[in-house]
């Protein structure tokens, strides 16, 4: 049996990442960003162990998609150099979520599916929700859930491809100067990882992910192209229907005054 596991982090920017790789591996060595300006600028690996595990983890968090310092195309290649770290063989994506399930969030999802990993990407991934101030509850883990599949058809898929929702409240210092919150965070997330992702997952496409991104980025120039056209046809149907109500509006003027009045005495 192998003595490592892989983990990788990925998902929206902001969405607490880094904390997720400080709390597993119970350092500061990876830069958390209070000031909502995104701090993870590519890949960042680290290795640790668990006290009385014969066991190295390794930990690799990428940058957040969404991350505005960086166009579409440059968050693609980072990642694709992060994600070509883990060629090898990965234990567990995380994929994080914070507060909702987002459209964005959905978006970022099916980008992981069919430009990085394959169909098969929930079987290996692990959706882990951040900022969930119940996250001991197991009634409000459950209504959770429940709410989150029945938010819309595109959530309840991938939450029901991945092979669990986990949830967290990675608390900074200030907020919990204990940390009694990471501690219970830590202990739950490394008890997961060494009870259930002993398998390791070669992904089978990554030899292929530049090609696929050099399609999806034409792909959605393309798109964006069409979305321009569309943009421009919706604009000048709006201003012929204003040119068609102004002319319908003086053609009724016309007709009122050329009305013949006399049948009508007193009325106007
Ligand atoms: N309350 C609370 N705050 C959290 C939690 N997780 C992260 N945060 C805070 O959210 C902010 C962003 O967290 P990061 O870990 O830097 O997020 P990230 O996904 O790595 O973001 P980028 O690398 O910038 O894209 C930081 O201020 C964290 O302290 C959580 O579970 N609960
Ligand atoms: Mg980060």
């Amino acid at each position: 049996m192998t003595n490592e596991r892989t983990i990788l982090l990925v998902g929206r920017t902001g969405n607490g990442r880094s904390t997720i790789a400080n709390v597993i591996s119970n350092t500061n060595k990876f830069k958390e960003s209070e000031y909502a300006v995104s701090e993870s600028e590519g890949g960042q690996i680290e290795h640790f162990r668990i006290r009385g595990e014969n066991m190295i983890y390794h930990i690799i968090d990428t940058i957040g998609i969404g991350d505005n310092r960086f166009t579409g195309e440059e968050t693609l290649h980072r990642l694709a150099n992060a994600i070509k770290g883990v060629q090898n063989g990965l234990n567990q994506i995380f994929f994080v979520i914070s507060g909702k399930f987002t459209q964005e969030d959905v978006e970022a999802f099916t980008l992981f599916r069919t430009v990085f990993f394959g169909e098969d990407i929930g079987k290996y991934t692990t959706i882990i929700q951040t900022k969930f101030p119940g996250f001991r509850d197991p009634e409000k883990r459950r209504k959770n859930k429940e709410v989150m599949r029945n938010q819309n058809e595109n959530v309840a898929t991938i939450l029901n491809s991945c092979r669990r929702l986990v949830h967290v409240n990675n608390l900074t210092e200030q907020e919990d100067s204990r940390q009694r919150a990471r501690n219970d965070c830590r202990a739950f997330l490394r008890n997961y990882l060494s009870s259930n992702c002993q398998n390791v997952y070669i992904p089978s496409n990554l030899g292929e992910m530049d090609e696929r991104i050099q399609n999806y980025l034409a792909e959605k120039s393309h798109g964006d192209g069409e979305q321009i056209q569309i943009n421009q046809l919706m604009k000048e149907n709006q201003h012929l229907r204003e040119q068609l109500n102004n002319f319908i509006a003086q053609q009724n003027l016309k007709n009122l005054q050329n009305f013949p009045f006399q049948g009508f005495p007193g009325r106007f």
